[in-house]
């Protein structure tokens, strides 16, 4: 073993996005480009000499091979301690809960979350800081500034460590810990929530399919809810964790998790279903022939939280990103705690969390989570929804039902452009924002403009500002348009159209969103000329 400086020279580019950095595997297999990118993570930590750091990833495609790589560089760099999950697997949330768990001083996870695997998709890789969450923006853009001066990285050379064995192993000065990848995620679970309540729930009957689309949560999905909670072998669908997840999209959305989609809208079939991501902190929530979409399945879980275990106590504040939609506004004006507004990405609720203010936080990009850990959680959002309906007693269309009737129903629907030209993106957007102060006090059809704004955001906690974090058309009766271009895609750029209304009268509730948000699709589409710009003519995926 011996260790070795390297001379190497910048990457352009290695700039973390909504969620880490993600390229295109090819660009990651590039001579010195993961080694860089590591190197300028350990070169922003301070104190981190002889600590312990978490490791894992999603299974896709290069997983391994950048795991043995970090290792090497961790031990070259001074690192006490790593843990990392058997196989290499672990999945977001419980990379958080881990961190969290064994007091860590931070975490690396390797994943390009719901973006597709294998030689030709795309890998990632994030840094996670001690409370478990995302990285901060100004670590973030210290790693990035470091990228663009690196001029060497330390690396041991040594033989691979056995990743499939669990136990102890020496790299060097570094002491490699393989943990099993379910254990600790699992208890977390069972303190949260009542698993005897859900157990019997479904032994008398009930039935639930959760699709892990090959992906990270697999091995989770069958240790709890086949293991712990005794849902019948054939629950879990594609519980495999695999290098190109299947082939597939690992995406639970209508669209990707087609598989899951037809089961529950075909006859006879269970009465829940839910879905998750490449990393396991999306969940998408499905009853017989009906699907919950993930603004509606937040300001469910605040309304019914105090019948779960974990939230007895009731809620500090509900936290969600801007595109978000207001439902959960209307669940936390009721119970008389605030509501905070903050850009999309999970990073921006980690302070809210850390200082008590939030307990639960949610996307419409079907993230869910809470202060339990310091990312969004696929499983426990799933087992949160298990928790109420087995208290409840209800189907999951009777509940999202109950809730319009008691709340109104936020009317909401998201359009993505996905792999338009960057340049005409960046040209609709710009435009965009140059008409805004023109439209003001505009009308179209029944729909007057009251405000049109870029969207910057004040941290409360340490008064840090994000600016330019999505263009909002905010109309008189509360509807809003929302565009943002999105952090996470690897070619091209992606446009995504957030749409959202508020319907009071439960006559109404049942209308299809896309025919009750026709005038502001159209409108959406008039004011940033969407389809003269891009060329398309409708978006490729609808949520
Ligand atoms: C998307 C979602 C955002 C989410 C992010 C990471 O970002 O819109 O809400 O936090 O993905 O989720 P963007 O910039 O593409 O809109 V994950 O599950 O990919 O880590
Ligand atoms: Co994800």
């Amino acid at each position: 073993m011996s260790l070795r400086t390297v001379p190497t020279t910048p990457f352009s580019g290695q700039k973390p996005g909504t969620s880490g950095l993600r390229k295109q595997v090819k660009v990651f297999q590039q001579p010195h480009y993961l080694e860089n990118f590591v190197q300028s993570i350990f070169d922003v930590l301070e104190g981190s000499a002889g600590q312990t750091l978490v490791v894992g990833g999603d299974g896709r495609y290069y997983n391994r091979e950048a795991i043995q790589i970090l290792l090497k560089m961790a031990a070259a760099n001074g690192i006490g301690q790593v843990l990392v999950g058997q196989g290499g697997i672990l999945s977001t949330p419980a990379v958080s809960c881990i961190i969290r768990k064994y007091g860590a001083y931070g975490g690396i996870i390797l994943s390009a979350s719901h973006n597709p695997g294998g030689p030709e998709g795309d890998f990632g890789i994030k840094y996670n800081i001690a409370n478990g969450g995302p990285a901060p923006e100004k670590v973030t853009e210290a790693i990035y500034a470091r990228t663009q001066t690196l001029d060497r990285y330390r690396i041991l050379e040594a033989p691979d460590v056995d990743l499939d064995r669990l136990g102890e192993q020496n790299l060097g000065s570094l002491k490699v810990r393989i943990i099993d990848p379910v254990t600790d995620y699992r208890e977390l679970m069972e303190r949260l929530f009542d698993f005897d309540l859900i157990r019997d729930y479904l032994a008398s009957g009930f039935r639930m399919a959760f699709d892990a689309m090959h992906a990270v949560t697999g091995p989770y999905a069958r240790a709890i809810f086949q293991g712990s909670l005794g849902a019948p072998e054939g629950s879990v669908l594609n519980g495999q964790p695999l290098p190109d997840f299947g082939g597939g999209h690992p995406d639970p959305n209508l669209v990707y998790a087609h598989e899951l989609v037809e089961l529950l809208f075909g006859e006879n079939g269970p009465d829940f279903g839910a879905a998750s991501d490449g990393d396991g902190d999306r969940n998408m929530i499905l009853g017989r022939k009906f699907y919950v979409t993930p603004s509606d399945s937040l300001a469910i879980l605040a309304a019914n939280a105090q019948r779960v275990p974990g939230y007895r106590d009731g809620l500090a504040g509900i936290a969600r990103s801007m595109p978000t939609s207001q439902a959960a506004d209307r669940v936390a004006a009721k119970l008389g705690i605030p509501c905070y507004e903050t850009p999309t990405g999970w990073k921006f609720f980690g302070n809210l969390l850390d200082a008590g203010k939030a307990t639960l936080c949610g996307e419409e990009s079907f993230g869910t989570g809470s202060n339990h850990v310091r990312e969004k959680d696929g499983l426990w959002a799933v087992l949160f929804w298990l928790n109420i309906l087995a208290v409840r007693r209800q189907s999951v269309q009777q509940i999202v039902q109950e809730h319009w009737q008691t709340y109104g129903r936020n009317v909401y629907s998201r359009h993505d452009y996905e792999g338009i030209d960057a340049v005409a993106a960046q040209e609709l957007m710009e435009n965009l924002r140059l008409s805004l102060p023109s439209l003001v006090g505009q009308s179209w059809g029944s729909q007057t403009v009251e405000y049109a704004d870029d969207f910057s955001y004040t941290d409360p906690v340490d008064g840090s500002t994000s600016s330019k974090q999505g263009i909002r058309i905010g109309f008189v009766n509360g509807s809003r348009i929302v565009y943002r271009l999105s952090g996470t895609g690897t070619q091209g750029a992606t446009l995504r159209v957030y749409l959202e209304r508020f319907e009071p009268d439960p006559a109404k509730h049942g209308l299809d969103p896309q025919v009750a948000l026709a005038e502001h699709i159209q409108l959406a589409d008039q004011l940033a000329q969407i389809r003269a710009r891009t060329g398309r003519q409708q978006p490729d995926v609808i949520t």
